[in-house]
């Protein structure tokens, strides 16, 4: 008995033995954003043995999509089942998990299961799964998986970008696919700029010439464009599917000048602008002095919140130039008193600070220390995208075409070798809520131009919103990076191919 048991566990250690090739480990394969801790155990999973996915009721969605990628990925298919033990299981735990997009993924050699508390978490972690597996594409033996455990979650709680679709107006497709390329880098708030000098992109039925009139230009004369009230809720949905979250922004009371073209009892000398299509910035106001101005506000901000699901409404108030500082304080204090009574919690370039911070609320710092450390002092969480360091606009250097310069030259490696808490002294990292990289499009009119800006910067901002700052640095992110390249290339990602990476 002891000895036939003795030559069937000898067998079956030979089987696996043979079965299985050494692969790399789970450990080594360059994820980005690198997960905050793996443990490999240094054994192979046949992708083979995979045919189902069990799921439960809220995760039958994300089911359904797994499997489809499934079978792209990996030429097999993947039957979702609601019961049974299937040899993939995304499991939905009760626990209290502090954080809902910590996740759990592990690989054995007789399956996988995904583990987390919400259904973002488990989204998250299919990322992860997922990059896997297309990280395996080109491998030798890129039928098996390496076998572990990765116990992940963020860094930070907001991870953002910000597209400005008003200087150059992007059509629903090209912020789609924009919302495509973010996701699997665990990006999960998306900064829309609807509004400014050169354009109003969003159409509010309470004021309807904002978008007849204020949406029909933009830098150099093109012919602008906006979303309709449907198109807004399609981009909104499209992006939650993703696990994004849109984050409206109406700057106000500068930046405005789309609006007060459109409506003439928006300023104070009752006379309606000119259209813009300029570069300038900080010479329009909306007129503090008028009540129709904040029934204006209140419109848009009714309209647009309705639509919104997410918690933020950014309300910019950046370089207000010609707007009096007084006035200016309470501008952003009526604002302030608007946005409650519409379930959202404000946020606003670091100039708010002079205003009365409300909690919550949301300080965006993007130049001024001060502004940032008044802000903290107020009560606000600060989201940081300082320029010299995280503006997608910025030029990579001399030879880049797009873009502008005067935060300086943002090269891949200075854009990923710096650290939110390290920035301005006396900002801890229990003040931050989130990292955004913004990309201001006044010298940038297409996606190829937008997309070369953005890519591959954009990685190292999501590696520095999710990984903890131990695991960063630039030598080994770069190696990774090199990897990243082929992703890009497959999606005809039209991406800056920096010379300090060894492409693959
Ligand atoms: C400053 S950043 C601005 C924008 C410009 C950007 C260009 C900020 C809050 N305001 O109006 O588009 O620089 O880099």
């Amino acid at each position: 008995m002891t000895r036939s048991i003795f030559f069937l566990t000898l067998i079956s250690i030979s089987m696996i033995s043979c079965q299985a090739p050494k692969i790399q480990s789970l450990a080594d394969h360059p994820f980005i954003p690198y997960p905050n801790q793996i443990s490999a155990t240094d054994q192979a999973l046949s992708i083979g043995a995979i045919d189902q996915i069990l799921v439960a009721e809220e995760t039958l969605g994300l089911g359904a999509e797994i499997a489809e990628s499934w079978k792209q990925l990996t030429d097999q298919s993947l039957e979702v089942v609601t019961d049974g033990a299937a040899s993939f299981q995304l499991i939905l735990e009760e626990s209290g998990q502090q954080n809902e997009e910590q996740y759990q993924l592990q690989i054995d050699n007789k399956g996988i299961t995904i583990a987390s508390g919400a259904v973002v978490g488990l989204y998250r972690g299919w990322q992860t799964l997922k990059q896997l597996i297309e990280l395996r594409q080109e491998a030798a033996e890129k039928d098996y998986l390496p076998t572990g455990t990765i116990t992940d979650s963020p860094d930070y709680a907001y991870r953002g970008t910000m597209l400005d679709v008003s200087r150059h107006f992007f059509t629903v497709d090209e912020v789609k696919r924009y919302i495509d390329l973010i996701a699997p880098y665990k990006i999960n708030y998306l900064h829309l700029h609807l509004s400014d000098d050169q354009g109003w992109r969003i159409e509010i039925k309470s004021w309807p010439k904002l978008t007849e009139i204020g949406g029909t230009t933009e830098v150099g004369g093109g012919p602008g464009g906006f979303y309709t009230q449907e198109q807004y809720k399609d981009l909104v949905a499209y992006a939650q599917n993703k696990h994004i979250t849109i984050v409206p922004e109406i700057d106000m009371p500068g930046h405005t000048n789309a609006a007060l073209a459109s409506y003439a009892e928006l300023n104070c000398n009752g006379t309606a602008t000119e259209l813009y299509t300029g570069t300038d910035v900080g010479f329009s106001t909306l007129c503090v002095d008028k009540e129709v101005t904040y029934t204006f506000v209140e419109d848009v901000i009714r309209e647009i919140s309705a639509m919104t699901p997410g918690p933020y409404f950014h309300i910019g108030g950046d370089e207000s130039h010609v707007t009096p500082k007084k006035d200016f304080i309470t501008f952003i204090n009526r604002v302030y008193e608007i946005l409650p009574k519409y379930d959202k919690i404000p946020i606003g370039w670091d100039e708010v600070q002079l205003a009365d911070m409300p909690n919550p609320s949301v300080a965006q710092y993007w130049a001024n220390a001060e502004n940032a450390l008044a802000a903290k002092k107020k009560g606000a969480q600060l989201l940081i995208s300082p320029a010299s360091y995280a503006y997608l606009d910025m030029k990579y250097d001399s030879l880049t075409v797009s873009g502008l310069k005067w935060a300086g030259y943002v090269p891949v490696e200075k854009g990923y070798s710096w650290d939110p808490v390290a920035l301005v002294e006396g900002i801890e990292k229990e003040d931050i809520l989130g990292v955004e990289a913004p990309l201001w499009s006044e010298t940038v009119g297409n996606s190829p131009e937008m997309e070369l800006l953005a890519f591959p910067r954009l990685l190292g901002y999501a590696e520095i919103g999710w990984t903890r700052p131990e695991s960063r640095n630039w030598e080994a992110y770069k190696a990774r990076l090199a990897q990243h390249g082929k992703f890009l290339d497959q999606k005809a990602v039209n991406f800056y191919k920096s010379p300090a990476v060894d492409w693959k």
